[in-house]
Order: structure tokens, then sequence, then C-alpha cells
């Protein structure tokens, strides 16, 4: 809820500014739960963020395709045709891909081990950060106790989220009208439950634990739509969100140090910006 008043009071991008390089050169990039062939998934935004993006290696941490919507109803537009090839295309432009399945895009799990287009699926990855810490990678849904104890709940939850997400989309299709910068209801709303509070903290230490247990400095997953980077118990726990609420990423510079990139925020503080530069003088 803090994250999401403290972007509210930044001014609102003007809309007549021209679109400005919001270039983000980093070693590394973390994303996850874009959940693609759902409506939920927040395309553009994705697409404007990838067009900036310039990194080495690039993990895809699961939840990339929504086979679980994807069944019920199809839904395929043109954005998320675009989205796939972009990441193909940064495959081909020599980006390292990395592809960890998650429960959404379970179906990909057959193929750990293979290559498509030069996107290596694997079940989790061990990271080597630039100063020398290892990070294990894992989408993070194997530690979730609802999915693992009953996944008929977890479906349920599903469809409950659905609805929120399109209230999300609606309450931001207006704000943008209004010229106010992306606010996540959704986001709002599982800072306000208690049970979705204790809920996440539960997932965090869980998967903490098993980072501790495998020796590694950190973890990086996803699952839960919720960003985050912090210490658990002497283990670096580092969420890099989601694109269907959020709007997050995770990055690593160039001299191994972490940071959440929080797109929509990142927009509303660069074009701001760059509109106080000076102007050529004509002639
Ligand atoms: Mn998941």
């Amino acid at each position: 809820m803090a994250l999401a008043m403290r972007r509210d009071e930044l001014p609102a991008a003007p809309e007549d500014d021209a679109p400005v390089p919001l270039r983000l050169a980093v070693r590394t990039a973390w994303i996850s739960d874009l959940h693609l062939g759902t409506p939920g998934c927040q395309a553009t935004a994705l697409l404007e963020f990838l067009r900036h993006l310039e990194c080495d290696t690039l993990y895809l941490v699961g939840d990339i395709i929504d086979g679980w919507q994807l069944k019920r109803h199809w839904y395929w537009p043109q954005a998320h045709n675009d989205v796939v090839q972009k990441l193909l295309r940064k495959a081909r432009k020599g980006t390292r891909v990395i592809f960890v399945p998650g429960n959404h895009d379970e179906f990909a799990r057959k193929y750990l081990g293979h290559t498509f287009g030069g996107v290596d699926v694997v079940r989790e990855h061990i990271h080597l950060l630039a100063d020398g810490r290892r990070l294990w990678v894992t989408h993070g849904d194997l530690y979730d106790g609802v999915i693992q104890c009953a996944k008929w709940l977890a479906y349920l939850g599903d469809s409950a989220y659905e609805f929120t997400l399109r209230m999300n989309r609606h309450l931001n299709s207006l704000r943008a009208r209004l010229g106010l910068p992306y606010w996540s209801l959704s986001r709002y709303l599982k800072l306000k439950v208690k049970r979705a509070v204790s809920y996440v903290s539960d997932f965090e230490s869980a998967v903490a634990r098993e980072a501790r247990s495998r020796g590694v400095h950190g973890v990086v997953c996803g699952h839960i739509h919720h960003a985050e980077m912090r210490t658990i118990d002497g283990v670096l726990y580092c969420n890099d969100g989601d694109w269907v609420e959020s709007l997050t990423a995770l990055v690593e510079h160039g001299d191994g140090r972490l940071e959440i990139i929080d797109w929509a925020e990142h927009l509303a503080r660069a074009r701001p910006a760059a509109v106080a530069l000076p102007q050529p003088v004509a002639g």
C-alpha cells in the first residue's frame, strides 16, 4: 500500500511529451508471471519494458504462458504474439534466455533440458552474480502450501483473482484517461487482507529455507506476484513480481548489485525529467 501511495504522489507524465529513451542496460534481468494468453497480461507495458531492456542474460521465471486459462478459454491477441517474438528476437540477437517453467506453464516442464529458438528450458538454475554470489532461480510454486496441498483451491483462487484483475484494468483505463499513473488495485487489496499477508510471508520463508539448505547466497523466484528483496535468516530472498498487476522486474547491474525495477514508477520518473531537457534552438 505504501508503494502505491507513494506512486500516487508522483506527478503524472505529461501526455504530449515525446518518447524518451529509458534504456535499461544491465547484466541480467529476471521477469516472471507474464500470464500471456490471459486478459490480465499487461502486454503493452511489457513490450515497452522489453524494448528498453538490454541484458546479457534474461531469465523467464515461470508463468510466462498461462496454460490453465488458455485451456478454459482461448485468448491470444497480437500484443501477446509480439511479446513472444520480442523474446525470441532477443535470444537470436545474443541474449542468453533461460526459461524456468512455473505452475501455469507446467506443460513446458515436459521439455526440460531442451532448447527452443535459443531459449533454454530448465527446471531451475544457479545464477552466478558478477560479485561471485550464487542465486538459485526457481518459479516457487513447489514451495506454495496452497498449491501443494489443495490444487482445487488454487484454481478457485485463480477465478477470483481474474475478477480482481478485470476490475483493475477498468480502473486503470479510467485513471489513464484522467492522466493518472498506473495504480494496482489487486496489489492494494492483497496488502490489505491479513490472510493474504500471512500467505505471502509463509511462502517467502519456505523458499528462503529451501535456498539455505542448498547452500546458496540467495534465491530469485516469482509466483506470488509480489516483488520483494530482503534478507530472511541470512538468505537473500528476491521476487521479481509480475506483469499482470505490479509491472516489475529484478535486474543485476554490471557490478552484481541487484535492483527491483518498478516499471510504472520508472516511467513516471524518467518522462517528466526528460521534458525538462533544454529544447534545441531552431536555426
Ligand atoms: Mn505461479
